[in-house]
């Protein structure tokens, strides 16, 4: 993988998107070693949080690559959003917390990407947008989907519709970004925040991430019906015993087994 590097450090693990020159734009290879990260992640035991970025200063991700997209015919368009948007719902559905750290431009599949992420943080210098209808395509990795579902349709017709870009500030304010830093200080309070998160115990912070998601797809009834399974599924770790133990006993729990 040479246009996806991966960092352990700790229980945590920091993924970077290098095609600096490019300012990260998704092309085949990108995708391809995207993939290879998740599935890197996912059989990795010891990994309890993601934290995304992208190299070099100025872009998160700028976009699926134009250059490559410019040519493609309506089969190969299809086959080039699928297998975008299977790399990014692996990603979405990655067991352990995602976090995104935009560091530059999220634009087209780069806010895509970070909305395949649990948690968006950015650099006060971020910029969003969806500007795919201005270059005469819809988004494709998911944007129309995921964007209405964490803004509201409303926000997100108007950002796709318009295709104009958002910066940081807005972002926060329409709910797109959790938090926003001093470009500086984002990776520091990403990979706090995804250690804070790794403290934690690992299952139950995976049960509650399922909790989440699957409760998002079904109607109230259903939903509450999954969050008993998993609270349920919680009673037969390890973990659960220890934490609970130790606020009885009036001491500070062991680590964490994830067990
Ligand atoms: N693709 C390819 N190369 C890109 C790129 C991109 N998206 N964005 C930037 N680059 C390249 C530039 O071509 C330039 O390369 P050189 O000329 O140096 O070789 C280098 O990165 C630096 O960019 P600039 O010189 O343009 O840098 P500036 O600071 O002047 O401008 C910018 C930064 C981010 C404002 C500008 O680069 C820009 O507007 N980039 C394009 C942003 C954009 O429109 N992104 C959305 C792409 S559309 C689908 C599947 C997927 C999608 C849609 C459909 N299906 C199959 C249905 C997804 C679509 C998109 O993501």
């Amino acid at each position: 993988m040479t246009n996806v590097l991966l960092e352990k450090k700790g229980h945590i693990a920091v993924a970077t998107i290098n095609r600096p020159k490019a300012l990260n734009a998704l092309n085949s290879q990108v995708l391809e070693d995207l993939n290879e990260m998740v599935e890197q992640v996912k059989a990795d035991e010891e990994i309890y949080a993601l934290v995304l970025t992208g190299a070099g200063e100025k872009a998160f991700v700028a976009g699926a690559d134009i250059g490559e997209m410019s040519s493609l015919t309506k089969a190969e368009g299809e086959s080039f959003g699928k297998k975008g948007n299977d790399v990014f719902r692996k990603l979405e559905t990655l067991p352990i917390p995602t976090i995104a750290a935009v560091n530059g431009f999220a634009l087209g599949g780069g806010c895509e990407l970070a909305m395949s992420c649990d948690i968006r943080l950015c650099a006060d210098s971020a910029v969003f947008g969806q500007p795919e209808a201005g270059l005469g395509i819809t988004p494709g990795f998911g944007g129309t989907q995921r964007l209405a579902r964490l803004v509201g349709p409303g926000m997100a017709k108007q950002m796709i519709y318009t295709a104009k870009n958002i910066k940081a500030d807005e972002a926060l304010r329409i709910g797109l970004v959790n938090a926003i830093y001093p470009v500086e200080e984002l990776m520091a309070a990403a990979e706090k925040m995804a250690a804070t998160i790794a403290k934690n115990a690992p299952i139950a912070v995976r049960a509650c991430k399922k909790a989440i998601n699957d409760g998002l797809q079904v109607d109230m009834d259903q939903a509450i019906v999954v969050e008993e399974k998993l609270f349920g599924s919680c009673f037969e770790t390890a973990d659960q015993k220890e934490g609970m133990s130790a606020f009885l006993d009036k001491r500070k729990h062991e680590p964490y087994q994830n067990k």
